[in-house]
Parts: C-alpha cells; sequence; structure tokens
C-alpha cells in the first residue's frame, strides 16, 4: 500500500482580501470583542490559514458533541479535537445568536470576526473522559479545561482579518499554502512529517533520516512552537537546536518549518488529528512512534494511553486521512559498531554494548553540568541546551524567609546576603519586609488582601531577579500558605525557591518585642497583627526550618548556606 504523490494545489484559507480586511477591520471596532487566550489564538491562526482544513471557524454544539462522541463532525468529517472558542459566562451573556463578535490577540488588535452561530454549555466531564480517556487534572488538557478555559463555547464561521504576529523566526514559519508551494518548487512529491516538541538528539536524526529513506520522501522537521507541554524546553532554544541539527541533514532532502499548534496531549487522538495537520500542508507521510503526545503519567501514576494506542488509531484511519503513517522505531547506539540501529532490529543483542540516555538522566547531567556524550547528542545542541539550562550552580535562586515579626527573619537574611556576597559570583538582592514596605507597597496595609498584594509584588520581583540568574532573598512575614505557594509556583518556573520558616515562637518574639509593636498590638493600638489578631499559617515543608532560641544569628545562617549547598546551588 503506498502512498500517491501529493495534491499540492493550494487549500483554502479563512483570509478576505487585504481591501475587505481593512474595512471589515473599522467595523468590527463596535462589535462585541473578546480578548483570545494564547491557546485560541494558535487555534485561531490555524483555522485561518487551512491547517485545520475543512474547519471553517469554531466549532459549533453538533460538531462539537460529533467530534467529542466519535471523532466525526455533523456532517461525517474525521476531526478528533474540538476546536472551540470558550468564553466566560459574563462575555456569552452579552452576545446573541446572530451577531459578529471580533477576535482579538492580547494587544487588541482584531484578527477575525466571528459570526455567532452557535452559545451552549458543555459538559466538561463528558470531553474530559471521551476526548483525553478520563477526566483527571493531572492531564494538562483536562487541567485547561476545568481551571482555565470558559464556562461557556461560542461556535461559529471566522473572516479572517489577518494572522497573528509574530516576531521570532519569521524565516521559519510557513502557512500550508506556503509550504505546498515550496514542495511544488523544489519537486518535492511525497514528504515525511516529523512532529516534535523536544530538542532533537542523534537517535531522532536517525529515525528520522530512516523514516524518510523508507518512505522514500524527503522529510520535513515540523516541531511545534505554539503551546506544548507544560515544563517543556522554552522553543527559543528549541528553534536554535533544531538549526544546528538541520546542518546534518543533506540540504537538498529536508526542510525544517515551525508549526504554531496548541498541543493537548492527546495521545492517540493527538495523533490522528496532528496526521490531518499534516496531510494541509502538503505531506504524504507522518512518523508516528510510542506514546506519541503522551500527557505523562495520571493521578494513579499510570499512562494515560497504551504506548501504541496512538500508532493503532492512526493506522485504522491512515486511508481516509490521506497521509499514510511511518512507524517510529526505538533507535539505540550500539557501541561496538559506533552507530544507531533499531533496537528491535538487532540481532547480536547479547554480544554488543547497547547505550541509551533517558530524559531524565539528560535533564539530570545538564543540572549538575556533567558531561553529555557526543554519541548522544551533537556538541551544538548541547552547547544550546547549556546556555538555557546552566549547572544550578549557575542559575538564579530565591530563599524566601518566613515567620513571624521580630523572628530575626531580617537579621538572618541579612548575615546570608552578607555570606553570599563574600563567595561573589552572583548578584544578590534583599528583599526584606521593611524595604519592600517602603520601595513597592507604601500605600498598602495589613489587611488579607494588602498583605497578599504585597507577597505577590515581592515574588514579582523576586521571580524577575531568579530568572536573570541572580539571588533574591526575601524577608516578609507572608502569612498565608497558599499566597507563598503561589509565589513559589511563579519563581519555580525559573530557579529553585527556599522556604525558610524562621520558626521563633510567638511567646520569644513577644518577650523580644524589638520594636515594641506586640505592646501596642495586645494594647488593641495596632489592629490585626499577626500572631495576635491576626493569623499565620505554619509552613509544612519548607526546606528549611530554623530555631533561632538555641541557635545563633551566625549559625543561622551558616544552616542556610548548607542547605543551599545541598540543593546544588552554590559550588561546594
Ligand atoms: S506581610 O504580612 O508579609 O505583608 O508583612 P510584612 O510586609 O513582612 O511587614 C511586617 C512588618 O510590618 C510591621 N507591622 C506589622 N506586622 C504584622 N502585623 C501588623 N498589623 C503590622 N503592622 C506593622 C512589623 O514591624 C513587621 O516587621 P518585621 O520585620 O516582620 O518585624
Amino acid at each position: 500500500h503506498t502512498m500517491q504523490n501529493a495534491n499540492l494545489t493550494p487549500i483554502p484559507e479563512l483570509f478576505v482580501s487585504y481591501d475587505s480586511a481593512q474595512k471589515l477591520k473599522a467595523e468590527a471596532g463596535t462589535l462585541n470583542s473578546h480578548d483570545l487566550s494564547p491557546r485560541q489564538i494558535c487555534d485561531l491562526e490555524l483555522l485561518m490559514n487551512g491547517g485545520f482544513a475543512p474547519l471553517k471557524g469554531f466549532q459549533g454544539e453538533d460538531d462539537y458533541n460529533g467530534v467529542v462522541e466519535n471523532m466525526r463532525t455533523a456532517d461525517g468529517t474525521l476531526w478528533p479535537i474540538p476546536i472551540t472558542l470558550d468564553v466566560s459566562e459574563k462575555f456569552a451573556e452579552a452576545v446573541e445568536i446572530g451577531q459578529d463578535i471580533a477576535l482579538r490577540d492580547q494587544e487588541g488588535v482584531i484578527l477575525a470576526t466571528m459570526t455567532v452561530t452557535d452559545k451552549w454549555v458543555p459538559d466538561k466531564a463528558r470531553e474530559a473522559a471521551m476526548v483525553f480517556g478520563a477526566d483527571d487534572d493531572a492531564h494538562p488538557a483536562v487541567n485547561y479545561l476545568h481551571n482555565q478555559a470558559g464556562a461557556v463555547y461560542l461556535g461559529g464561521p471566522v473572516t479572517g482579518i489577518q494572522q497573528p504576529v509574530h516576531y521570532d523566526f519569521k524565516a521559519r514559519r510557513d502557512t500550508p499554502n506556503e509550504l505546498r508551494a515550496y514542495f511544488r518548487k523544489m519537486g518535492w512529491r511525497r514528504v515525511v512529517a516529523f512532529q516534535t516538541r523536544n530538542p532533537l538528539h542523534r537517535a531522532h536524526q536517525e529515525l528520522t533520516f530512516r523514516a524518510a529513506r523508507e518512505a522514500q520522501a524527503n522529510l520535513l522537521i515540523h516541531p511545534v512552537v505554539g503551546m506544548t507541554k507544560p515544563g517543556d524546553v522554552d522553543h527559543f532554544t528549541r528553534v536554535r537546536c533544531y538549526e544546528a541539527v538541520l546542518d546534518k541533514y543533506p540540504s537538498a532532502t529536508t526542510t525544517m518549518s515551525l508549526l504554531p499548534l496548541a498541543m493537548r496531549m492527546a495521545g492517540p487522538r493527538e495523533a490522528v488529528w496532528h496526521g490531518l495537520i499534516r496531510k494541509n500542508y502538503g505531506c504524504t507521510h507522518f512518523i508516528v512512534g510510542r506514546d506519541h503526545a503522551g500527557p505523562g503519567k495520571n493521578s494513579a501514576g499510570e499512562d494515560f494511553y497504551g504506548p501504541y494506542d496512538a500508532q493503532d488509531l492512526f493506522r485504522e484511519h491512515q486511508d481516509e486521512m490521506g497521509i499514510e503513517m511511518v512507524d517510529f522505531k526505538h533507535m539505540v547506539y550500539v557501541q561496538e559498531r559506533a552507530q544507531y540501529e533499531p533496537n528491535d532490529e538487532i540481532a547480536d543483542k547479547d554480544n554488543v554494548t547497547i547505550l541509551n540516555i533517558s530524559g531524565t538522566e539528560l535533564r539530570r547531567r545538564l543540572r549538575e553540568g556533567l558531561e553529555i556524550p557526543e554519541w548522544f547528542s551533537f556538541p551544538e545542541v548541547v552547547k544550546e541546551l547549556r546556555r538555557t539550562s546552566p549547572p544550578r550552580s549557575d542559575q538564579g535562586f530565591t530563599v524566601f524567609f518566613t515567620g513571624f515579626s521580630g523572628s530575626g527573619k531580617s537579621t538572618i537574611a541579612n548575615a546570608l546576603m552578607v555570606k553570599l556576597m563574600e563567595m561573589g559570583g552572583r548578584p544578590v538582592t534583599l528583599l526584606d519586609g521593611d524595604i519592600v514596605r517602603k520601595n513597592l507597597s507604601s500605600e498598602l496595609g495589613f489587611s488579607k488582601e494588602h498583605r497578599d498584594l504585597n507577597i505577590r509584588r515581592i515574588g514579582y520581583v523576586a521571580s524577575e531577579i531568579t530568572k536573570n540568574g541572580g539571588i533574591a532573598i526575601c524577608a516578609p512575614i507572608a502569612p498565608y500558605g497558599t499566597t507563598r505557594r503561589a509565589v513559589r509556583e511563579d519563581i519555580e518556573a525559573f530557579g529553585a525557591f527556599v522556604e525558610i520558616h524562621v520558626a521563633t515562637s510567638l511567646e520569644e518574639c513577644e518577650r523580644r518585642d524589638r520594636k515594641g509593636l506586640y505592646k501596642l498590638a495586645r494594647e488593641g493600638k495596632i489592629k490585626e497583627f499577626t500572631g495576635i489578631s491576626d493569623p499565620y499559617d505554619v509552613p509544612k515543608n519548607p526546606e528549611l526550618r530554623l530555631d533561632t532560641e538555641s541557635v545563633d544569628v551566625d549559625n543561622c545562617a551558616h544552616q542556610v548556606l548548607l542547605k543551599l549547598e545541598s540543593m546544588g546551588l552554590i559550588a561546594a
């Protein structure tokens, strides 16, 4: 069974002509407008440029139900993933069926209009179970569905005004028609696409190369740069890595283009979706691997999908889709022969040494600055990855002290700052409670709302410092556990968050009463005073808890240094 050559005639887009677009843009100023989320912008881009053909807009209720239940729109077209416009209840109330709405990007630029034909409240639990396989928030798309997507869906045809603006890697971005035209121009009639959201190493290069040879096709490296799995390497780094690898392919046979897709990590359904999209981009073959677009483990610690479910579902539908699957071989390095070979084709397994480095092991080596051998990856790729993920001892981090007023936070934080400055290497900023209240939060008081604002501001500044490779030392009371957790999440996107509970008891703080505030609080002259007339959530799992009642300041600061060293944050 061999694929026909590709039909590379242009496919329909949803854009209107330039003149109509200008007119429409002016008129759309008066319409109800919806500010698109980053994911919706990705979906809209592919709707408008034909990547999601034959869809003509965000799906209406009948199409949605068909897609959720049996992967088909109301007219029977194969389509595995709902493409819906979720909005808030408030916005939905303001919109009537038959109305046009303006769809704007996050800066307010109008990208399209949509004629609303459908408005409904989806059964999200059903969508989760049917589309993603389980109503379990451990699945990133289910988490998105329940915790980020609006409660109401709107559907209707879209009129495209302009593409979302991208400032990065413009020359590497192509619409389906641009790629089709490129393939036509180059005389490429059979093209195998490789979908990826990870940096490419030698094994990937080998397998894609083999896939292209097997299919007697040219090769399109087609990485996703829209939204991938939370925690993935950022797309800027990945694209620089891809560019480095591209030089290793024969340039006459291989090209690379960036796909602004928002992945759902929906495994088997996602594989079919990816195939339909690549068909639109003019490809004839598509590589599907083990656990394609896998979301990781569910909340019970098990896989959401079987490792070959994606291949099975793709194979079942490939004739109808008009794009053929090439299955991904698991490539391993055979030391004696100094080459990659498909794992299941090695006949003399007992007599050779098979080498492999897992993703987890790779991340550990990057984190700890250890060697990454040349048989595993190209030096240029490793260099890019090291630039973005320097060893932990070169990355920024935040030390976050929390405790009662007068517990000794500021004193220990100061001592720590001096010790870190003595060591040198990274800039240190102290965000002490008093400093912050003077410079960042001078208008705030001590209500829950104001304390939360204060802590979020500290968290924001600390996250920027951490991102830029510095050390932020924070020392507010930060009485609320949920707020501390939110700050931790913000910072952990960029580096380590080290929470230190300065566990001086309230009795001791009050006995010391260094500023005389406890006395005033007891007399009711200061309201909402932490520990006296306001709550303090004791940290449950801080990285370190300090006892200041029997240990002096210098030793407390030293304990923090030891903790930082054991976490790999400062070189031993
Ligand atoms: S918070 O809750 O994290 O926003 O507090 P923070 O910014 O660290 O400010 C605490 C310092 O403000 C003084 N102060 C009070 N503390 C607690 N409750 C009330 N009502 C209050 N009013 C003033 C107090 O001196 C704290 O200083 P530290 O350095 O913690 O002793």
